[in-house]
């Protein structure tokens, strides 16, 4: 297979003034006709007619009306072309049923739908498929569907035919048609210089009832781009269709986002808090991207984090101002280390923006989203609030209509700040986590802080350079009292040393307020200084961090030296949860626990061989340790936050309910099962139903339970994903394996959908001992399964190959098991691209 460089981009040779595409639909045969104004591209140097095409068969193809043989290429197909303006005709025959890798135009329980990013728009018919080619579609849709839809505003629809035009100049890969017996949950809004939007969310008949959230979350998104950004829709009509069957979350196509149903179906009935959350915060997100991806698009695919970057950091702050800032932060770092942290300290590690690439498919990851977005959060807590939002405005009049780089983002920077951004730029272009360490020196009254940078090689960024880190520093003093608010120092060295005067008595140094940078922090504290900042920091990010490295000290400490769990943790965070000053959300977080893989990981830095058994039982030990310690305070815990009033699923009612559910897994550790038992008869919602399912599940006493909540669901696709998921993720790591065995025999394991294949086998792979099982069973089981699903799916297969990412952390046998695996998948014959370029990099 082909690599594909950065540094080897060009123009493309044309120029397109319109686009006509007809389709007639048929579920096997589906008729293409496109009709496409190009002319020459003054700025290309290479002249060649190319058109991108896949699984396509071509009917015919015309130029300026007469019938031309095209040359077939591996890419598509090439034409001798007249010097000047010419329009290119063709028809294509397309086979929507037939595609299961769910990229282009295909089926999903009997609708059509598309999604084209990064280049499915290739399969429906031969176009320049590149995200520098920007084009006004016309799209006319024949098919005796009541529903058919398309992007932008309609401008005819009849029975059984619609037409429409979107004004707006768009790459290929935004491009989305959709068409089913589908219904309209219907919505309105009017922008802040009064154009009325129609909004519609498109269900599948028996789905009306999960609309609601979600029109009002898109309602909330556009209020809220208007006043944080001054940005403001720009069509008649913004439509989303749910799909079950979806590769990603969700699509952010002009005018006509396609959403996975599990990204955007939710009741409270039906979905827990947590789905609530991540609903609305996609919803934000794709509607974010008609200014951050859409109005400004990227020149070309190593471009991805210009958009994805910026729109992942704007869906946070959304996030931090309809819910709670802090608890919204905490959350991010933990996803960071639980996925990018991974992934940048593997072989998998790659630049924000890569330099190459086999599959474009393979790099819509962690690093590129979340780490990019970090990027963004570093460069405005370095220029400040204000300078951002000028910059940012910047971007947007200088670039509304481009498809741009990362250099045209940093440039409105440069201009609106007067900064060298040359060496932030490293952010883009090294792999790699920093290892960011701090060493103090105390005289008369001056605190000094010392720090070191170094970030470890990588196949990637063989020779990694100093990185501009935000470092936020506060002072807290002996009596727990702050005697220097937050300040960002920011460091560009190697070795950096700060000085901080005139202070009275020895301050604790809180660093690394907020995470200010995505480093991997060593700061020689001592336990009793850490439990000070726990119960006095006035960041709540450090308080909550504090606490996790004390957890994971203590898990480490158990692990290798077979030691009891830390008493002065235990005190520490008991203080904590008991504090009613303190948002109930934010106390559930300090009763979590550090994930096995992340011990796992913590373990390797350290140079130890992690035994996922040993993992596991320690923080078995420690969980039952909590429930001991904290007994007569958890049963008051619980049934103070047990919310009693009608379900709402915003923040304070969620909140209330993490606690009360985090205090339910400590009871079930005392008393068995009863209140789980108890609190999963009385639930009328999905949290607390679910919650306490996972809790009978996790003392042997979820059988009934799993039998009740199959019957009362199964004809729900998303509540059925649950309980496959949940039995996995809750199984004994001793015979998870076997439970993966039996899910993936039962009737409704449909493995062809995503979220069902997602649910169990994904499920599968975050069971930390179970999957990395002595005995190679757990290797063997997802081998098998990916090689089932690759010549089906490409994309979610080789999405899954990262389970094996860390495979060099383990023991000499485990290695040589998943070795043995790795190597049999990458014998099989016609392994699709995706999963080779994965296999092949995870192999080293
Ligand atoms: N653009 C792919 C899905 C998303 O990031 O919104
Ligand atoms: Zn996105």
């Amino acid at each position: 297979h082909q690599t594909i460089y950065l540094a080897d981009y060009t123009p493309y040779g044309f120029i397109i003034d319109s686009v006509a595409l007809q389709f007639d639909l048929d579920p096997h045969i589906t008729r293409v006709k496109s009709a496409i104004a190009f002319h020459p591209n003054p700025e290309a140097t290479d002249p060649t007619f190319l058109l991108n095409g896949e699984n396509l068969k071509l009917i015919s193809a015309k130029i300026d009306g007469k019938p031309v043989t095209p040359k077939f290429t591996a890419e598509g197909l090439t034409c001798d072309v007249p010097d000047g303006p010419f329009l290119w005709e063709a028809e294509v025959e397309i086979d929507p049923t037939g595609n299961t890798a769910l990229e282009g135009l295909y089926m999903s329980n009997g609708m059509y739908c598309t999604q084209c990013e990064a280049e499915g728009f290739r399969k429906i018919t031969y176009y320049p498929d590149r995200p520098d080619v920007m084009a006004v579609f016309t799209v006319t849709i024949n098919g005796p569907h009541p529903v058919l839809l398309s992007n932008g505003n309609p401008i005819s629809t009849d029975t059984h035919s619609a037409q429409w035009h979107d004004p707006w100049p768009k790459p290929a890969y935004l491009f989305a048609l959709v068409a089913g017996d589908l219904v309209a949950h219907p919505g309105s809004f009017t922008t802040k210089s009064g154009r009325d939007v129609a909004l519609n969310l498109y269900v599948r008949p028996g789905d009306e009832g999960k609309c609601a959230f979600g029109m009002q979350a898109l309602k909330d998104s556009m209020k809220w781009d208007e006043e944080v950004y001054g940005r403001e829709y720009d069509l008649d009509l913004f439509n989303i269709v749910a799909v079950d069957d979806f590769n990603m979350g969700a699509m952010e196509n002009k005018g006509l986002n396609v959403f996975n149903s599990s990204a955007v179906l939710a009741s409270p009935a039906t979905s827990t808090d947590m789905n609530f959350e991540r609903i609305e915060a996609i919803i934000a997100h794709e509607y974010f991207h008609n200014w951050t991806g859409n109005r400004i698009t990227c020149r070309d695919w190593f471009q991805l984090c210009l958009k994805e970057g910026l729109t992942v950091f704007r869906d946070s702050q959304f996030t931090s101002d309809m819910r709670s800032a802090p608890v919204k932060r905490i959350g991010d770092v933990i996803d960071l280390r639980a996925r990018q942290f991974p992934e940048d300290q593997g072989p998998l590690a790659h630049p924000v923006r890569p330099a190459s690439f086999q599959e474009i498919n393979n790099f819509y990851t962690a690093t590129v989203y979340e780490k990019g977005a970090e990027v963004i959060g570093m460069l405005k807590s370095l220029v400040g609030d204000q300078a951002y939002s000028d910059a940012v405005d910047l971007y947007f009049d200088r670039h509304d209509g481009q498809a741009c780089t990362i250099e045209d983002w940093l440039k409105v920077f440069e201009d609106t700040t007067s900064r060298d951004l040359t060496q932030f730029k490293r952010w883009y272009s090294q792999a790699g986590t920093p290892c960011l360490s701090v060493t103090e020196d105390w005289d008369h009254g001056k605190l000094t802080l010392n720090f070191k940078q170094h970030t470890p090689p990588s196949a990637a960024t063989p020779d990694p350079q100093p990185q501009v880190l935000p470092i936020a520093v506060g002072l807290i003093d002996q009596d727990g009292d702050e005697v220097e608010p937050t300040v960002v120092l920011e460091m560009t060295q190697a070795e950096q040393s700060f000085v901080f005067d005139n202070l009275g008595t020895r301050p604790i140094a809180s660093v690394l307020r907020g995470f200010s940078a995505p480093v991997v922090l060593t700061q020689d504290l001592s336990d009793a200084d850490r439990a000070h900042l726990l119960a006095h920091d006035t960041d709540p990010f450090n308080r909550w961090e504090q606490g996790r490295i004390l957890a994971r000290k203590s898990l480490i400490a158990m692990i290798l030296e077979g030691k009891n769990p830390n008493k002065d943790w235990l005190q520490g965070i008991r203080a904590v949860i008991g504090d009613e000053h303190l948002d109930p959300a934010y106390r559930a977080l300090m009763l979590g626990l550090p994930s096995q893989s992340e011990l796992a990981r913590a373990l390797a830095e350290d140079g130890h061989t992690p035994d996922p058994d040993i993992i596991y039982a320690a923080v078995e030990t420690t969980s039952d340790a909590m429930a001991k310690s904290y007994a007569n305070l958890v049963p008051t815990l619980y049934m103070r936050h047990t919310v009693t009033e009608a379900y709402q699923p915003n923040a304070a009612q969620s909140g209330k309910r993490a606690l009360a559910n985090a205090a339910l897994s400590l009871l079930t550790r005392t008393d068995g099962g009863t209140a789980a038992q108890k609190q999963y008869d009385a639930a009328d919602n999905m949290t607390q139903q679910l919650n306490a399912l996972a809790n009978l599940i996790r003392v042997g006493k979820g059988s009934t339970a799993l039998q009740v909540f199959e019957a009362q669901w199964r004809n729900d696709r998303l509540v059925m994903d649950k309980w496959f998921g949940l039995q996995v993720t809750e199984a004994d790591p001793e015979d998870a394996h076997e439970v993966v065995e039996t899910l993936t025999k039962h009737a409704d394991f449909n493995w062809k959908n995503p979220n069902r294949f997602r649910s169990v086998l994904g499920a599968f792979a975050a069971n930390h001992a179970g999957f990395h099982h002595a005995s190679g069973a757990g290797y063997r089981l997802l081998a098998d399964w990916l090689i089932k699903l690759d010549p089906v799916n490409p994309q979610t297969t080789a999405r899954m190959c990262s389970a094996f990412q860390t495979w060099k952390r383990y023991d000499a046998n485990r290695q040589d098991m998943i070795k043995t695996e790795l190597d049999r998948i990458l014998a099989q014959p016609k392994l699709s691209r995706d999963t080779k370029e994965m296999l092949t990099r995870i192999r080293g």
